[in-house]
């Protein structure tokens, strides 16, 4: 996994040096993921690291532990939301240039591989664009909460193989053959990170969570970058924090819900709004929510 280092000035907004940017897309284009290494700030991942696994700790005192890879979600709420980790500058220079302009924060959620996880089905999580999307439609920031390892289940994925057009919205897991064949032609590697490290990953990339034999959780934040505007509700903050999720680049598309937020029993971040009555075979939401969440819908891959 090729690595580019951030200097701390670099974390600034726009002061990613012209050739780290080229670095990055250009890693990007080939591989598919890239890590930007010391690109936020350690404190602030700890302060909510450290949150998350004492939310956990409380969770499942009295609820079982399932819906893995999703994970508990981290509280969207002040005192919680750390500029640098949500809007994480360098990452989002870079998935602006290849995005373009117009994109949006769809999703803050994460995926935590817990205790004693086993494998997830390999997948892609956005097919390839139609003509006149652009050279992709969404691009996932991973924010690892606590170092990962090969022992807690850094995720696995095969490097270009967001190249291989055969995975569609219908069906993002590619068979058994096609693995086969990514494989011979590029080995999967591990998303082996440290704290303060963002992983920048083009959504189309096969990978998948692996077990997690270590003897504490693994949280990691992901945060999906649409190149489209689904319309507001495409995830739930809590009432309070409307000015945070402000950005000149990114827009944000939360639902704001009232205090208190019951952020813990979500799958992902998307709404708990209920499906319309008597229709048991849509996505939870509105229209435009549905239209939104089914574009990168997390949970049907499992
Ligand atoms: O938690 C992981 O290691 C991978 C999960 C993931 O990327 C996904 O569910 O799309």
């Amino acid at each position: 996994m090729v690595e580019i280092q951030i200097d701390p000035a670099e974390r600034l907004p726009g002061a990613l040096p012209g050739e780290k940017v080229n670095a990055a897309l250009a890693v990007l284009a080939e591989d598919g993921v890239v890590v930007l290494k010391n690109s936020a700030d350690v404190e602030n991942v700890d302060a909510l690291g450290h949150r998350m696994i004492d939310d956990l700790a409380r969770f499942e005192a009295d609820h079982e532990l399932a819906n893995n890879f999703q994970g508990v979600r981290q509280p969207p709420f002040h005192p919680w939301l750390f500029r640098d980790l949500v809007y994480n500058e360098p990452a989002i220079t870079i998935s602006h240039r290849i995005l373009g302009d117009g994109i949006t924060l769809t999703s803050y959620g994460s995926n935590t591989a817990f205790i004693g996880s086993g494998f997830q089905k390999v997948h892609a999580d956005s097919a390839a664009p139609k003509p006149g999307q652009g050279p992709c439609t969404h691009i996932v920031i991973n924010v690892p909460l606590v170092d990962m390892t090969l022992e807690n289940g850094a995720t696995r994925y095969w490097p270009g193989s967001h190249k291989d057009g055969r995975i569609y919205a219908s069906n993002r897991h590619p068979t058994e053959a096609m693995l086969v064949e990514q494989e011979a032609r590029r080995p999967a590697e591990q998303t082996i990170a440290q704290r303060g490290d963002t992983i920048v990953r083009d959504m189309r990339v096969w990978h998948g969570g692996v077990p997690n034999t270590s003897s504490q959780h693994r949280p990691m934040l992901a945060l999906v970058h649409a190149n489209t505007h689904p319309g507001k509700g495409t995830f739930e903050a809590e009432e309070g924090s409307e000015d945070f999720w402000q950005h000149s680049v990114l827009d944000a598309a939360p639902l704001f819900v009232p205090k208190p937020i019951d952020y813990l029993t979500q799958g992902h971040s998307r709404p708990h709004l209920p499906p319309p009555s008597g229709r048991t075979d849509l996505p939870v939401g509105n229209d435009s929510q549905r239209e939104a969440i089914t574009s990168v819908d997390h949970a049907r891959l499992y």
